[in-house]
This record gives C-alpha cells, structure tokens and sequence, in this order.
C-alpha cells in the first residue's frame, strides 16, 4: 500500500464578465449557489482536492484556483494573475454569444502570450447551460469541438486520447461542475511531463513585460494599474481585493468604460481605505502621484 502522490496544480478561469467564474467555483467548492451579482475585481485564490486515478495510481490534486478580473483590457492584471498556470478553464456564457467571441479575439491570444505560445491544459465551458434549449445545446457542443480541435490537437496528440476537451455546466444546479474541475485535474496530470519546466518564471517574465509596456493611455488601463498595484501599497492581495470591489460598489460606475472623474473618485476611495489598512502617508502620495499622472492627458 504506497501512499498518494499529491500533486499541487494552479488554474485559472478566464472569459468575460459575466460568464459566471465566480459562480462555477462557489458550486465547486462549497456546493452554493447565488442570483446576485459582484463582479470580481483584482484576484481571489481557492483551494480545494481532487482524487484522481492516472498511470495506475491514486493522485491527489490540490488544485489552486484563481478567479479574476474577466473585465477586458485589464491585461497586466490578467497577465500577472495567469503566470504559472498549469491549466485553464476557458468559460462562456452560453446565452451570450459576444462571450464565445472573446474567447479567440482576447483570452486565447492572451493566455498564449503569457506562456510564451506552449499552451496549457485547457478545458472549454459553457456554462448556464439551464438556460438553454437541447436544440441550441447541440450546437455549441459543436461549436466547442471546432475549438477543441484549433487549440488542443497538437497536445492531445502528444498525450494520448481525453486530453482537452469541452463540457457545458450550469453553476446553478450544479450540473457537470465536478466533472469539469476533475477533467481539468485529470488532463494536467496528462500533460505534466511535457509542460516546460520553466513555465512559471516564463509567464512571471512575460507578465511582467505586458505590465511594463503599457503606456497607460486609456482609463480602463489605468484602472489596471491601480489593480495590480494596490496589493504592493497593502501588502496583501486579498486585502486589495476587499478594498477594491468595495470601492467599484460604493462609487458605482462601470470599470469597462470608466470617465476620468470616475477614477480619480476611485484613486481616492481606494487610497483612503489603504491608509487605513496602515499604508504611511508618504507610499501613498507616491501612488496617488503614480495613478493620477497619466489622466492628465485625459482632460
Ligand atoms: N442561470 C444561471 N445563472 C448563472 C450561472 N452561473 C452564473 N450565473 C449568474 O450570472 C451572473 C454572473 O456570475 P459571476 O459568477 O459573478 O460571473 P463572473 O464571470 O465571475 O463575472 P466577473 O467577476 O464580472 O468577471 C450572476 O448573477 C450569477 O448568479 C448559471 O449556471 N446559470
Ligand atoms: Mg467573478
């Protein structure tokens, strides 16, 4: 009797707002569910253990998730929170056409640019599936086999039959949710001799560079900014987190298209409650110097 492998693996959920990743990982990990909505804004780490059978052996996988910000254009945020993943669900909502979009035009393209073009593990999802006909179930399964063969042929071929793949969820009544994360598991576990060993510090250098190459001409990538470095001013992403989605609430506006006034309400908000959480007066002049520079330009 040899005892499990346990094997530690990090995913992320990317596509638009709105797609439900939040939710999928609510049902996944503690079997809930919640109409309201709070759009994410920053990062959210969970965890939880999948068993899995692979090779003849019983593995445990202790699956790090990451929930982020699915606003597009907030790529060094994206980039950052990307790095050094093993696997990702890429998720659509399947009453929204626009969502299945994105995924070719914007998260696609941004995942590969992160791991430096080696993909991977990938699952596609479509979810509010209970939302949706059996007629219109049919063609998105379909249409996920066309995405199934672009993205992941060349890895499935290299790791045998089951790599990659599809499935349609609903974080509502839970259905396929397991299957998805231990598919998701079981295709890491597949793929993991010939993932690059050097994908972590690739995405963290490429992540890097997408954050420093950004000369911050709109506000929505200002908001970006104030994103990723927030957590550097607390010292602690889940506070920034908090601070973060507090202020988006308070202040209500959108953070896809946000005027200049929004965020220079939002520079304060955010900084106000930094100080608060301890930040000294003079880091957060030199935030705030930081953040407000480029809306100058904006009028
Ligand atoms: N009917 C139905 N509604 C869902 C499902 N999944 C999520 N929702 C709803 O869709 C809305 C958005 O869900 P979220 O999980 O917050 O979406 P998200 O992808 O995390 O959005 P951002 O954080 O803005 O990127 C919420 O009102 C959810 O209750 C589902 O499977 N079925
Ligand atoms: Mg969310």
């Amino acid at each position: 009797m040899g005892s499990k492998e346990v094997i530690i693996k990090k995913i992320v959920l990317l596509g638009d707002s709105g797609v439900g990743k939040t939710s999928l990982i609510r049902r996944f990990v503690k079997n809930q569910f919640d109409d309201n909505y709070i759009s994410t804004i920053g990062a959210r780490v969970t965890k939880k253990v999948v068993n899995a059978a692979f090779d003849n052996k019983e593995v445990e996988v202790k699956l790090m998730i990451w929930d982020i910000i699915g606003s597009k254009g907030y790529q060094s945020t994206q980039a950052k929170h990307i790095a050094g993943s093993d696997g990702a669900i890429l998720m659509v909502d399947l009453t929204n056409s626009g969502s299945l979009d994105s995924l070719e035009k914007y998260w696609i393209p941004l995942l590969k640019e992160v791991t430096g073009g080696i993909l991977p593990s990938m699952l596609f999802t479509g979810n509010k599936k209970d939302l949706i006909s059996p007629e219109e179930e049919k063609v998105m399964i379909q249409l996920f086999k066309e995405l199934e063969e672009k993205y992941c042929d060349d890895l499935k071929s290299r790791v045998g039959g089951g790599y990659g793949g599809s499935i349609l969820t609903s974080a509502k009544t839970g259905e396929h949710v397991n299957d998805g994360f231990e598919f998701l598991a079981l295709s890491m576990l597949a793929a993991n001799p010939y993932l690059d060993p050097l994908h972590r510090q690739i995405g963290v250098a490429k992540a890097k560079s997408i954050y420093e190459s950004d000369e911050r001409a709109t506000t929505r990538s200002v908001m970006d900014l104030i994103v990723i470095e927030l957590p550097h001013l607390v010292k602690s992403t889940t506070k920034a987190t908090e601070i973060l989605e507090m202020c988006i609430a308070r202040l209500g506006f959108s953070k896809e298209l946000p005027k200049p006034k929004d965020v220079r309400n939002f520079v304060d908000c955010v900084l106000f409650h930094a100080s608060k959480e301890g930040a000294t007066q003079e880091n957060i002049e030199e935030f705030r110097k930081k953040w407000l520079e480029p809306l100058t330009k904006m009028g």
